[in-house]
Parts: C-alpha cells; structure tokens; sequence
C-alpha cells in the first residue's frame, strides 16, 4: 500500500508509475485519501472508469465527498485501455490504408501492391503509449479535480453502505456502482482457442503477426470496425454474421452505401451464418474455422479470429452481495435516477446496458451524482446521436428515411452525391479528406442526406458517410431535438468546404415555398 495523498507526481512521473505497476515492476494500492477531512462519504464509485471519474467530478463540484475504488492501477477505464482509444487508433490506419490503397502508385503514392501491415506492431505501438492517457487522467483527477481514489486494487462490496480495498473499509451514504462490462465469448467447440481475440485479449495478449485470413465473427459495431481494420491491412477479411451486417444503421441506403464500399475494399459478409467450430494446430492455436453458411458448411483456414459479439455487464458482485435486479442481459436495472432495487444503490454506465457508449457512462455517473446531492434531476439516453467507423466514420441523428416516411405525411431529403444518372461517379460530396477520392475516384467520397418533414420545415433525420462530420453530428442533434428548421439551417455560417454540405444545400431550398428534393 502506498500513500499517495502528500505526494504530487507530474504527468510524467504518473505515466511511469502506472508502468512499472502495469508490467509488474512494482505492487500494491495507491490511497489517495484525504484522512484530514472527517465527513462522510456522499459515495462510494466502485469503478473509475468514465463514469466513476466523471460522477466522482460532478459530485465533488457540488461540494460533496467521494471516494473511487479501482482495480486498475489508473482511472478512465476501459476506453483508453482497451476499448475505444485503440479502436479509434485502427479505424484511422483503415482510413489512411485505404487511402493509400485506392492511390497507389498515383502522385506521391506508393505501390502498394501485395503490401501488408502489420497488426501486432501496431498494437505494440497502442500497448507502449497508452500510459500517456492514463497518466493524464490520474494527474487532472488528484490535483485539478480534487478527487479522493484507492487505485490497483479491486474493491469487495460488504453492504450498500460499505466496502472494502486492500485490508480498509470505507462506508459511505451512498453506492454508485461502476463496474463496466467485458466482451462476450465466441460460444463454439475451440471459441477459448489461442488465436480467438476480442478488443480485451487483442490488445494484451497479441504475440504473433496474424497470416493472411481474418474470420470476424458479429455484424455491429465492434466486428465491423476491427473487420474494416483488418482488411485494410491487406488481409482476406470474412465476416460471419448470423443476420444481416450493420442492422444499426437504419437509413437504408446510407447503410448500403457504407456496406458497398466495405465490398468495394474486398470483404467477404457472410451473412445468415456462424461459426459451428474452430480447429486447433498441435500448440493449441486455431488453424482453420468451420463456418455454417445458408450453403453449407465451409472449412476456412486462419490462425486469426476476431469475436466482436457485444458485451456482458459485470454485475456478478453487486446481484450476489447486494441482490439488484437483473435484466436479461446481465445489466442492473435502474429507474431514470439511476437508482437500482437497493435503497442507496445507484449503478451507471456499462453495468446498466446499452447503449454501452461514453456519453451515457459520463453522463450517468453525472446525473447519479446529482440525485445523491439532491437534485430532482432524471436521465434515460433517448434519441442519441450515433457513429460507427467502417473505413469512413458513419454518423447518423434522427430518422431515417424510412422511418420518417411511415411518420410524417411528406418528406423531403436532399443529400449529395445527387440522386442522377451519374449517381456515384460524380465528384461530390467533394468535403475534408474525401478531396482525393472525389477526384480520383468519385464514388468514394462519401455519401450524406438531411431528411425534412415538409410540413414543418424540420429537420428530421441527418445521415453522413465520410470523415470529419461526428463533430457536427454532436451539435446537430441537440439544434434537431430543438426543432431545427431548414431555414434556420440555411441561416447558419458553413466553414467551406465543409465535411458535411448540409448548411449550403439547406440555403440552396430554404427560399422554397414546397420544398422539393434536392
Ligand atoms: C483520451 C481520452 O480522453 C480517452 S480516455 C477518457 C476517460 S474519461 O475521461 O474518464 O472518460
């Protein structure tokens, strides 16, 4: 046990200490526990990730007290351990790979036939630097935020009031359990073969260059953004996928459009099958799949398999010591104050079910915190934006085409490239790191389209396959929640070229009487 409370490490100095304790080099919990201040705990975060971290910063802001129990030896969590932080590392190399892909040989381009990049070195690369967020967050936390935290080690919940960390009990007013979740296992004969990956084992276990075939067992999120990842190094990538890939994404045609350039790239979507059984080689690594397919059984040789399958909420603890309800899904059920079944008992991001993303674990830590300190506040994530990363970033808000058709009477999309003849081979969207594609090759510069009710002029559904528009997709959203109008969007000042067009083309209508397509 070490006690850190005295002591002011640099963000530098937090990066190697969390090393050493991460590689072994040193053992032991770190208390960072201010023993001058005799108030009672307002709560208790089991869990430092985004949701602990940002709770534990809300509550603090308002003037109480809490303490973060963390079995990691940094706070943050998952994201930039395991979880979102690599992923957006992979998707940006899918990104640049494709690039360099569709280009190659051209202008300053390499040829970049039968060239393949590699997978562990790159995770080599995200395993040595991922200290530099971790430190960052230990450090804002202690000495910006004021925040109290017991790190590397894992907390024991004794009763809603109390628990237990490296041989001390702390009670508090309240529990807000942050707990996280883990990826579901590849449930077939040899899924725990050596060889079968999630983003967890990815990152901490990878000790070989994969060969030349990826079988990417999901068709959400996850699977599609590693599966992108993994064909963009050059890779034959076959997605297994029980249903239909990418039911997420419920604009239809921004779906296919994302679907086809994933094709375009050399994907295989096996769709309506999954994996009956993987083989192991005499060490015990997976050398060839069987997959189910809607034809039969086919036998794929591959010594690299990626389950991207979802996750399971790590409630085990919290059901057994304390008895919350359970949903379906292993996730703790909480009203929209984020209280479970437990009087006092309060549980926030992952642990509680999808949507599984960083704004609820934040925003949840955050509206707990302020239930505890009296507010009559409430959260439910409703009508949230969205974005998945193929090798473009899709981001989506609102309805989809379909979706608003069987809602309003009429309504009115305008979208680009423009719905002629020449469809996709047209230089359009011509926006921020598509300008290549959309001189080069056209039909790769993305796709985007902003669905008004006619009625009443409102902006209804925005859809957008290309880089740079998430940003937008954050601020978008809220201005649509609050009856955003093409008028009013046709008012806005755009940054020209724009990454989304959707300010110029509005304009281009917004004069119309009866608004027509565009
Ligand atoms: C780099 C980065 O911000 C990702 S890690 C975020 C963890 S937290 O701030 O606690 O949500």
């Amino acid at each position: 046990m070490t006690d850190i409370r005295q002591e002011h490490d640099t963000i530098g100095d937090w990066g190697k200490r969390i090393d050493d304790l991460i590689e072994g080099r040193a053992q032991g919990a770190l208390f960072n526990v201010n023993e001058d201040d005799d108030r009672e705990y307002d709560a208790i975060f089991l869990g430092g990730g985004a949701g602990g971290r940002f709770g534990s910063a809300y509550l603090r802001a308002m003037g109480g007290r809490q303490l973060i129990i963390e079995k990691w030896p940094f706070l943050g969590g998952s994201c930039p351990h395991n979880a979102c932080v690599p992923h957006h590392l992979l998707s940006e190399c899918a990104a640049q790979l494709m690039l360099e892909r569709t280009m190659s040989g051209k202008l300053w381009f390499q040829d970049m036939t039968g060239v393949r990049a590699p997978i562990k070195e790159l995770i080599d690369v995200f395993r040595k630097g991922r200290v530099g967020p971790h430190a960052i967050m230990n450090y804002q936390s202690k000495e910006q935020l004021d925040l109290e935290y017991v790190l590397n080690a894992e907390g024991t919940i004794l009763d809603s009031h109390t628990v237990e960390v490296a041989g001390r009990r702390f009670r508090a007013k309240n529990l807000v359990l942050g707990l996280g979740a883990r990826p579901q296992p590849l449930a077939c004969d040899g899924g725990d073969l050596k060889g079968v990956y999630n983003y967890v084992n990815l990152v901490e276990t990878l000790d070989y260059e994969p060969g030349n075939t990826v079988v990417v067992v999901g068709g959400s999120k996850t699977a599609v953004e590693y599966g992108c990842f993994f064909n963009a190094t050059g890779r034959r990538t076959i997605m297994v996928v029980r249903t239909q890939l990418l039911k997420l994404i419920a604009d239809q045609e921004t779906r296919q459009y994302a679907i086809d350039r994933m094709t375009d790239q050399g994907m295989e979507i096996w769709e309506g099958s999954q994996i009956e059984r993987l083989e192991s080689d005499a060490q015990g690594r997976v050398c060839a799949a069987f997959i189910r397919t809607p034809q039969g059984v086919e036998r794929v040789e591959t010594d690299f398999v990626f389950a991207g399958l979802g996750e399971i909420p790590n409630s085990e603890m919290p059901a057994k010591v304390l008895g919350v309800k359970l949903g379906a899904k292993n996730e703790i059920i909480v009203n929209h104050k984020l209280r479970t079944s437990v009087p006092n008992v309060y549980a926030i991001g992952d642990l509680i079910g999808s949507p599984m993303e960083m704004f609820k674990a934040r925003k949840s830590g955050t509206y707990a915190a302020r239930c505890i300190m009296g507010e009559d506040v409430s959260y439910k994530p409703e009508d949230w934006p969205d974005f998945l990363h193929t090798h473009y970033e899709v981001s989506w808000a609102g309805l989809s085409e379909e979706e608003a058709k069987a809602r309003y009477k009429n309504i009115i999309t305008i979208k680009m490239p423009p719905d002629t003849p020449d469809g996709l081979n047209v230089a359009l969207p011509a926006s921020d790191r598509t300008m290549l594609y959309a001189f080069l090759e056209p039909k790769m510069s993305g796709f985007q389209k902003i669905i008004i009710d006619e009625a009443t002029r409102r902006i209804v559904g925005a859809h957008h396959v290309g880089y740079g528009a998430k940003d937008a997709f954050q601020y978008l959203s809220h201005l649509m929640k609050q009856g955003l109008t093409i008028d009013q969007l046709g008012d806005l000042d755009e940054l020209f070229l724009n990454p989304t067009h959707f300010i110029q083309l509005a304009r281009l209508r917004a004069g119309q009487r009866t608004l027509k397509n565009l």
